[in-house]
């Protein structure tokens, strides 16, 4: 229970299960400097969970959906300026600035301690400070790791619980001595005494710190995904990254499937790709009628820790215990498989309120309700939105969402060995010059396509529509230390592979978006992309042809398993043609890049350029 008030500090009164003085003393030394009213340590019982929603409920910080139509389950409305990550006020604060490289926003972190000291210090007046302990990966995995969460945030002290492992049993892993990551977050809005609270309190001043040499997290002025549940963005990609550049690891923005041909042989792939382009579908995917005893099962959906094992071969887990998926764009046909993972216990974050107590979103349904309340409180009908453009959900809203209510959650997903990888499978939306897929033909030029892999820009990103960004690896905003030494380690880890008995994974290119000259989608994507995991599956096991272009090997028509679709050459020529023209002008793109990254580019990249620029031009 809430701990009583001591000369103005809340007392830290750790329960007789916390057996590590150093994690005390830090929670003691975080409340003398955010001094807030209680402190929280949570258990992650289900118990504590309802009662923490119910309180959030009354506060109007929650709303509790219809229970007959969806039960246990809550809806979330942000403040409007508290909406998504903030990339510009995310921060690498290494001791050396070229250690963020210039992909990062860097400041000394002396003078960024100087700057969260005065922020910190009393921003928790008036709340409760929870003290979230949480697993990232399966307790006790030599691939998990610990961390624990400072929050003055109830919303945060849940959604972590779906998010991760989180309670009670993290302090036996933890012990008297175990490492763990200390992660600080406020939401940056003291209460004075008597002050009626909002009911999405936040700050216009946003601070989202990590401190790579320290393993830090500090996170001030956002209640939002990214920016306030720390174990997943700040934790288990940017510090993470570091962690494994030091430990011979990989911390990769990934999604996790298995796929089981009818014959019962089983592949584990990862496969980046940059924010909302459809990961949480690919890792749900649902094939096509045609490959009747095919299955694709999910290990994670966002993030992947990926360790050499004994063995040589490459180990993955999913650092996460549960899914913050995208809601615009779900639906039945879209994701079949998620929409069943929200049917119960989920909180959502930003979509509109129907009148019968549930929740909708822009494209759950072909027709929209005839009346809702949009995320942001207001009376929504289509005709309003014909006229105002206004969206019932923000584009941004979420689900959190337990793994274990995927129904083709992967029997594997919580093993601490982690899941043998296959193959790395990399993508962005590209509507031109990118192939539907390509296989590297060894590792450096796998390497080189994942350093070099963009993403076109969309409307509901800032920036102007097809533009392409340049997004190494999908860990553009997700990176914790210089890029270039990044794709360094990358190399390093195949060195290791190669020199091990085990066979080398796989590195595949993958394109879902080229358009025609209407602009349409040429390849259908969701479930039918099961066509080019088969090419893919079927390559690693020596039983698929292809054909060598400069870039790598692509099917020939042939190569792709067509039953049930009805997709002619000439489209799929459209999909895999290589553009001569097209492709000098990404390979000066990818020379920009280059120049940006020059510091500590590995040779290996530049020579691999030069031979496909030599290539092009014969
Ligand atoms: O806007 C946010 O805070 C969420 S960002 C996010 C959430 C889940 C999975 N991936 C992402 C992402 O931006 O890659
Ligand atoms: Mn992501």
């Amino acid at each position: 229970m809430n701990q009583p008030v001591m000369g103005g500090i809340a007392t830290v009164n750790a329960p007789s299960y916390v057996k590590q003085q150093k994690l005390i003393n830090w929670v003691t030394e975080i409340a003398a400097l955010t001094k807030p009213e209680r402190i929280y340590w949570c258990d992650g019982s289900q118990e504590e969970y309802d009662r923490l929603c119910a309180e959030m409920v009354a506060a109007g910080t929650l709303k509790k959906l219809n229970e007959a139509k969806r039960p246990n389950s809550y809806l979330a409305c942000s403040d409007p300026s508290d909406v998504a990550r903030v990339e510009d006020r995310t921060y690498i604060c290494s001791a050396k600035q070229e250690d963020a490289g210039p992909t990062n926003n860097w400041v000394a972190p002396a003078e960024m301690r100087v700057t969260l000291n005065g922020l910190f210090d009393g921003c928790m007046r008036g709340r409760t400070m929870y003290v979230v302990p949480f697993s990232m990966g399966p307790l006790g995995s030599p691939i998990a790791h610990i961390g624990v969460e400072l929050s003055d945030s109830p919303y945060v002290a849940v959604n972590m619980r779906i998010m991760t492992r989180m309670g009670k049993a993290v302090y036996d892993v933890l012990g008297t001595d175990g490492d763990f990551v200390p992660c600080v977050h406020t939401v940056g809005k003291p209460l004075a005494r008597g002050e009626q609270d909002v009911p999405w309190p936040c700050n216009d001043t946003k601070y989202i710190v990590h401190y790579p040499e320290t393993r830090e997290i500090w996170s001030f002025g956002s209640g939002y995904g990214g920016n306030a549940l720390l174990g997943k963005k700040c934790f288990a990609l940017r510090i993470a990254s570091t962690m494994g550049r030091d430990q011979g690891w990989l911390a990769e923005h990934m999604l996790i499937l298995g796929v089981e041909s009818p014959e019962g042989k089983k592949h584990y792939v990862a496969a980046a790709f940059p924010s909302a382009c459809g990961k949480t579908n690919f890792a749900m995917l649902i094939p096509p009628k045609a490959f009747n005893g095919w299955k694709v099962t999910t290990i994670g959906d966002d993030i992947a820790w990926i360790k050499p094992g004994a063995d040589g071969r490459l180990y993955a887990i999913n650092p996460e215990a549960g899914y913050f998926g995208v809601a615009p764009g779900t639906n039945a046909n879209s994701n079949a498989n998620c929409m069943a993972s929200l049917n119960a216990n989920t909180i959502f974050t930003n979509v509109a309120l129907t009148d019968d107590g549930d929740v909708w979103w822009e494209g759950m349904t072909k027709e929209a309700p005839a009346h809702l309340i949009d995320w942001q409180g207001k009376d929504w009908t289509p005709e309003i939105a014909k006229e105002t453009g206004r969206k019932a959900a923000h584009p941004n809203a979420r689900f959190t969402v337990a793994a274990t209510q995927n129904p083709v959650i992967d029997p594997a997903w919580d093993d601490p060995a982690g899941v043998p990888i296959s193959a790395f499978i990399f993508g962005g939306r590209r509507s031109t010059t990118v192939p539907l897929v390509t296989e590297a033909r060894n590792w450096v030029e796998g390497v080189y396509m994942a350093a070099t892999m963009g993403s076109e820009t969309t409307a509901a990103a800032a920036g102007q529509q097809g533009v392409v960004r340049r997004d190494p690896f999908a860990m553009l905003p997700f990176m914790g230390y210089n890029m270039s030494d990044y794709f360094q380690h990358w190399l390093n880890i195949g060195k290791k592979v190669a020199a091990s008995p085990a066979e080398m994974p796989k590195i595949f290119c993958v394109n879902w978006f080229r358009t025609d000259e209407n602009g349409k989608f040429v390849w259908p994507g969701f479930g039918d992309n099961m066509r080019v995991l088969k090419w893919m599956l079927d390559r690693i096991e020596g039983n698929a042809g292809g054909s060598e272009h400069i870039f790598g090997v692509t099917p020939r028509y042939e190569d792709l398993q067509w039953e049930g679709i009805d997709f002619t050459r000439e489209q799929f020529d459209r999909i895999t043609s290589i553009d001569k023209a097209a492709w000098e002008a990404e390979l000066k793109l990818h020379e920009e890049l280059f120049d940006k990254l020059k510091y500590h580019l590995p040779s290996e990249l530049e020579s691999t350029k030069a031979q496909l620029e030599k290539r092009l031009a014969a």
